[in-house]
């Protein structure tokens, strides 16, 4: 690759350079193709169209390129995208396709693939890289290759990069662009943050550097942020999401500690809220969603490569990957504080989704803890809006949280969406066993409206018997590794 790009010393060929975008998006003579059409690349593609762009969707998967070009999406949880890929498909605006020869002829191609990692919790980069290898074939001089995907800082450069070299023959930075614009946007509102975040763009040229501005300024109306390099877009984009991920594992811990001192963490949180310097985050059944579970791993693996440990990162992502074991145990310690065992009790799981009011199950904590409580020899039923009467995880949805709970031992909150703000929780107790249990996995409702409803109510951080009327705690046994204190069981209420 060409070596480091000096300002404006770097002769660039350019399908479009930042000052031909307005004219080539006004005349329809801008080509983008979008290569990976999920949650991602879909609003992305249909974005670009809205920008004036004649946009290609590249997909692996038949249905979701049948499902694009017949105008439909499945993002039915995020709001407003249905209708603009719509309207660019029934305009012949965003073409979608399985062919990667009729694909890849553009100006700029946008890779938003998947980044998974794998169980070893090595980051798996296969789908970026055929995408780069199918590229890398078709490559002509003067396109510009854009990476959203997450990856590690430096693997554009290191990998993408050389691999669409090898495949074309060409140079990068010089005879082809180069650069990342990690996504940044949230689930269930990805058309809004997408119009509405700053965008990170890092190029290996200037010239690519300012056209990808463009780009992206006249396509999204917003203003991107140009940073040095594609590893530093990278490193932003994996800064953000591990502090969020080292932040919540802090809150976790707090709340752990704050059970066994008899403390409400939420009101903790709270009050430290008002301290204008602090970000306030939630502990919680654990950590789930396409980003955070995996990022920190992409950071670690391009560390590590180098020697360096980056140790917290590390141990913030075990104690998050601990939580659903911690609730699980709180549902058993709840369950005996009022008589019963997990053994052979009913639990209705209220929420699978990983994070609230989005349709969504990747890597979501509940999972794990729906696994060890049916090892345990409970019973589980499960209500989540975002599916109601479907089959998730092998389980058929319930319509209702009344129906769910019919007969159950104890309700667990995993999710806090917005309908299980306001449930009627003495309807609930009088559907359920007597003597029931509450256990709240994200800390969402007010614990005195469980009690007066009859539960016995815990929460995350929010264990309500005060230190004084605790049995004596053995020592914390920590021997099971699992970070999850043992206490004596509550006091029968
Ligand atoms: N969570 C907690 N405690 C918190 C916040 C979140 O336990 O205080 C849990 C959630 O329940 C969920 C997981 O962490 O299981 C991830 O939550 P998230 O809000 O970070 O949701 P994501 O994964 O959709 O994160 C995305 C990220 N966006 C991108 O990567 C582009 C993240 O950077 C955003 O901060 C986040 O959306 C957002 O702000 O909503």
């Amino acid at each position: 690759m060409a070596g480091p790009s000096k300002e404006g010393n770097l002769a660039e060929t350019l399908n479009f350079p930042a000052g031909a975008l307005a004219r080539g998006l006004e005349g329809g003579k801008v080509k983008v193709t979008v290569v990976g059409l999920g949650r991602i690349g879909l609003p992305t593609a249909a974005l670009f169209a809205e920008s004036g762009a004649r946009v290609t969707g590249f997909d692996v998967d038949p249905t979701v390129v049948d499902e694009t070009n017949a105008g439909r999406c499945k993002f039915v949880d995020e709001p407003g995208l249905g209708d603009l890929v719509k309207k660019h498909a029934v305009g012949r605006t965003l073409r979608a396709t399985t062919s990667p020869d009729d694909a890849f002829d553009s100006d700029f191609i946008v890779i938003c693939v998947p980044t998974p990692v794998d169980q070893g919790k090595t980051p798996d980069y296969s789908a970026v890289r055929r995408a780069a290898e199918e590229i890398g074939v078709r490559l002509k001089r003067g396109t510009v290759v854009v990476t959203e995907s997450t990856v590690g800082p430096g693997v554009v450069e290191g990998m993408i990069g050389p691999i669409l070299e090898s495949k074309s023959g060409l140079e990068a930075t010089s005879e082809f662009g180069l650069a990342a614009c990690p996504e940044r946007s949230d689930p269930g509102k990805i058309l809004k943050d997408m119009r509405s975040l700053p965008r990170i763009i890092g190029a290996t040229g200037p010239g690519c550097a300012a056209a990808v501005v463009e780009l992206y300024r006249r396509a999204l109306g917003v203003e991107p942020i140009r940073v040095s390099s594609p590893r530093t877009a990278n490193a932003v984009k994996l800064t953000e999401n591990i502090f969020r991920d080292v932040n919540i594992a802090l809150s976790n811990e707090f709340a752990i500690l704050f059970e066994g001192l008899g403390i409400d963490a939420m009101e903790v949180i709270d009050a430290c809220a008002t301290k204008y310097n602090f970000v306030p985050h939630y502990p919680g059944i654990g950590v789930g969603g396409p980003c955070l579970p995996s990022n920190s791993y992409y950071m670690i693996a391009e560390a590590m490569k180098d020697g360096s440990i980056p140790y917290l990162v590390r141990m913030a992502r075990e104690i998050n990957d601990r939580m659903p074991e911690h609730v699980v145990e709180l549902t058993s310690q709840a369950l005996n504080a009022v008589g019963k065992t997990v053994k052979g009790s009913k639990v209705t799981v209220l929420g699978v989704a990983y994070k609230p009011d989005v349709r969504d199950v990747q890597l979501t904590p509940v999972e794990k803890a729906i696994r060890r409580l049916t090892a345990m020899g409970a019973k589980l039923s499960v209500y989540d809006p975002m599916y109601r009467g479907e089959t998730v995880m092998g389980m058929k949805v319930a319509e209702s949280a009344l129906e769910a709970a019919a007969g159950a031992d104890c309700l667990l909150l995993a999710t806090a969406h917005t309908e299980f703000k306001k449930l009627d929780l003495k309807a609930l107790s009088k559907a359920m066993n007597k003597a029931a249990a509450f256990v709240d996995g994200r800390d969402a409702v007010v614990p005195s409206s469980a009690t007066s409803a009859g539960f016995f109510y815990c929460g995350v951080g929010r264990s309500l018997v005060p230190p004084e009327r605790r049995e004596p705690t053995e020592a914390p046994n920590d021997t099971a590794g699992a970070g999850v204190r043992r206490r004596a069981p509550w006091p029968r209420p």
